[in-house]
């Protein structure tokens, strides 16, 4: 660690296009906070950074399903994730946004200055393009037929049947995904960077230089250099991203993972004016924090552009982590297999630190890792509780009963206290080896051991068993635990930051720094403190058992076990056409007072606005379906809900669980259109 005299922290920007989950967290930012916090600690010159990466097709596509603009899109995931990270203790230094102008001007410089060095080779080749949308496709936006499985919903750039790899032109009978028709292959221009050039300088700088990297993180970087490198595109035809700083490139933008690591570059500029001696004075330590998804274009292609530019340091080291699996399965956004911290937020509030707890115990650092809720339950219940809380609580539960809650005097020690004082400073030179080589649960787990040891001391001295005897002594143990407990308070911060919170707030003391451990007086004889409380309490099973079930739940739904209804009475072809079904957009929605369910929606007819009032209150927030497309029966006699004329109603598809989703257009299309 020494050398260097500031240090530059990033973490991978997620996509604006979805909540945050468990796996985000274990898998980047826990080790990130952690790692940052303990800089901070130890009072290094540190700046965090990190922010939502707002472009890319996943943006697009996402955007286009809910029929939003991708702009709406990313301003809803925007907050609610920074909100998230924020509510779980992760402390960025700023949390930036890739669509921001300053950003904009940063990735275009950036660009331009490579193009103008003739750095990027300059290509044209032919791409799908949609007639009827006058639009290239993207990889994600073509369907086929898999040429290896036969699976006939296979993706341009992968079948996720059989895992293989594809081009769009290996699929069989493709299909836009915008418009259903077959794509014709049209000339197309584009700029790549020639990776393949590059390789010679990342042999050295990797396979050489940094074979101190983890693992799992240089295996990869060596398989893809032995492999060897193709030039890979830096642009793409889509009407979402950064426009090519280049004359004549209309509906041409950056490809995404060229700009978004740029992100960290105007995140910083964002953050101070002070930016450049931070990604340009080689006695600046980067570290990347990513996950495994994101190897070969932190370690490959990032560094590759960020030698071409020329003026900007190489990271030092790229922590990256594998897979964090829930209760044995990978974790799914789409099959809503996860555990979001926006509902744990809500689910377990106050618990933050349990969760970065198990997450940090149970780390994916060196291979895929299972996250399921029994251990969450048996790590909160067995060691935060009657390991760390325990001993903290009895430390400062005694000082109350014997002292007032005033730190006693200490008197002469045994060669046991020395002994059990002597092995602080030894469990933080252990910390300190582990946490300096990125293995987060190692160094927590030895953390817990000063907690322990605390644990251990009180149940061999007894204070109990000699208070009425020698208040001398129990005052020397007293004051022995509570220097044990200030001293596990600061090591503790960076892993627990609401836990610690919480104790400074007990003792009544707050100043305290990591070189600081070792000492014996972190808390001086005659200090008065405050009264405590728990630090952590029991998890019961049936807290642990609604969540499984909430998952079965999930995966009963996915595969599709749902409970089908029989089919009702036959109707004439006239009976249907009596009813009158149109696209409807909603406008405005607010939940109709001293109801639970109920919902009053404005909504756009096509032939007028109207108000209707929906059971759906307990499905959906009323903030996040307007503007949403949806169908209606336009014809519906009105009825008086709650003294409110509804007139029309909802189409809705339920399962047989009761689970409520909307009907809508695959595409928007304007209001009041007839459905038959
Ligand atoms: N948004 C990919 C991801 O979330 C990407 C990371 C960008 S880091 C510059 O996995
Ligand atoms: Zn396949």
């Amino acid at each position: 660690m020494k050398g260097f005299k500031r240090f530059l922290i990033t973490s991978a920007l997620p996509y604006a296009n979805g909540p945050l989950h468990i796996g985000h967290l274990a898998g980047v930012y826990v080790p990130s906070d952690i790692y940052t916090r303990y800089l901070r600690a130890k009072g290094k010159d540190v700046i965090s950074i990190c922010g939502s990466d707002e472009h890319g097709v996943p943006i697009t596509l996402k955007a286009r399903n809910e029929g939003v603009s991708p702009q709406d899109i990313v301003d809803k995931y925007h907050l609610m994730n920074k909100n998230s990270f924020k509510k779980f203790g992760i402390d960025f230094d700023i949390y930036a946004r890739t669509s921001a102008k300053i950003h904009h001007e940063t990735a275009s410089q950036f660009f331009k200055t490579l193009y103008d060095n003739g750095d990027f080779i300059e290509q044209e080749t032919e791409q799908y393009y949609d007639n009827e949308a006058s639009q290239f496709l993207a990889d994600r936006y073509i369907t086929g037929t898999c040429p290896h499985c036969g699976n006939e919903n296979a993706y341009g750039d992968q079948c996720e049947n059989c895992g293989t790899s594809l081009n769009p032109t290996d699929l069989i009978n493709p299909r836009s995904t915008i418009s259903g028709n077959k794509p014709v292959l049209k000339k197309t221009k584009h700029w790549y960077l020639p990776l393949d050039k590059h390789v010679p300088f990342l042999k050295k700088w990797i396979l050489e230089e940094h074979k101190n990297w983890k693992a799992n993180v240089y295996g990869q970087c060596k398989s893809w250099l032995d492999m060897g490198l193709q030039p890979r595109a830096v642009s793409r035809d889509l009407d979402w991203g950064i426009p090519l700083p280049i004359e004549n490139t209309k509906g041409k933008v950056m490809y995404v993972w060229f700009d978004a690591p740029i992100g960290y570059i105007s995140a910083t500029r964002e953050l101070t004016d002070d930016w450049e001696k931070y990604w340009k004075d080689p006695d600046t330590k980067m570290v990347h924090f990513i996950g495994k998804d994101n190897i070969v274009f932190h370690c490959i292609f990032f560094p590759s552009m960020l030698k071409a530019e020329g003026s900007y340091i190489l990271p030092d080291n790229v922590p990256a982590n594998e897979f964090l699996n829930l209760e044995g399965e990978k974790i799914s956004t789409s099959r809503n297999w996860a555990v979001w911290l926006h509902e744990y937020l809500v689910e377990f509030s106050g618990k933050q630190d349990v969760l970065r707890y198990v997450l940090t115990a149970n780390a994916p650092e060196t291979k895929d890792n299972d996250f399921t809720w029994k251990d969450f339950q048996s790590r909160n219940n067995n060691e935060l509780v009657a390991i760390l809380g325990n001993f903290i609580n009895r430390a400062l539960v005694l000082t109350q009963k014997y002292f007032n809650g005033i730190v006693p005097e200490l008197s002469e020690l045994t060669d046991f206290d020395k002994e059990t004082l002597e092995e602080i400073p030894k469990l933080k030179k252990k910390v300190e080896n582990s946490l300096e080589n990125f293995r987060f649960r190692e160094a927590q787990k030895i953390v817990m051991d000063v907690a322990r040891l605390g644990n251990k001391y009180l149940a061999d001295t007894e204070p109990w068993k000699i208070i009425k005897t020698d208040k001398t002594r129990v005052g020397t143990i007293i004051n022995i635990s509570l220097q044990i407990t200030a001293n596990l308070s600061i090591l503790l911060e960076p892993f627990l930051p609401f836990t610690v919170e919480k104790i400074k707030k007990y003792v009544n003391f707050t100043k305290w720094n990591w070189e600081m451990i070792g000492q014996k007086d972190l808390l001086p004889p005659g200090h008065k403190m405050n009264q405590p409380s728990l630090l952590f309490e029991k998890i019961e099973d049936k807290t642990i058992e609604k969540q499984v079930n909430k998952l079965l739940q999930t995966r009963k739904i996915s595969e599709n076990t749902t409970e089908i209804m029989e089919q009702k009475d036959i109707i004439s072809f006239d009976d249907f056409t009596k009813v009158d079904i149109r696209t409807a957009t909603i406008l405005e929605a607010e939940k109709v007072p001293k109801t639970t369910n109920l919902l009053k929606l404005k909504i756009n007819t096509g032939v007028g606005e109207r108000i209707l009032v929906a059971g759906i209150a307990g499905h959906f927030d009323p903030d996040e379906i307007i503007g949403k497309q949806i169908l209606i029966v336009l014809n519906l006699k009105p009825r008086k809900i709650r003294g409110i004329e509804s007139q029309g109603m909802i189409l809705m598809a339920e399962t047989g669980e009761g689970k409520l989703t909307f009907v809508s257009p695959t595409e928007k299309i304007p209001d009041g259109c007839t459905v038959k």
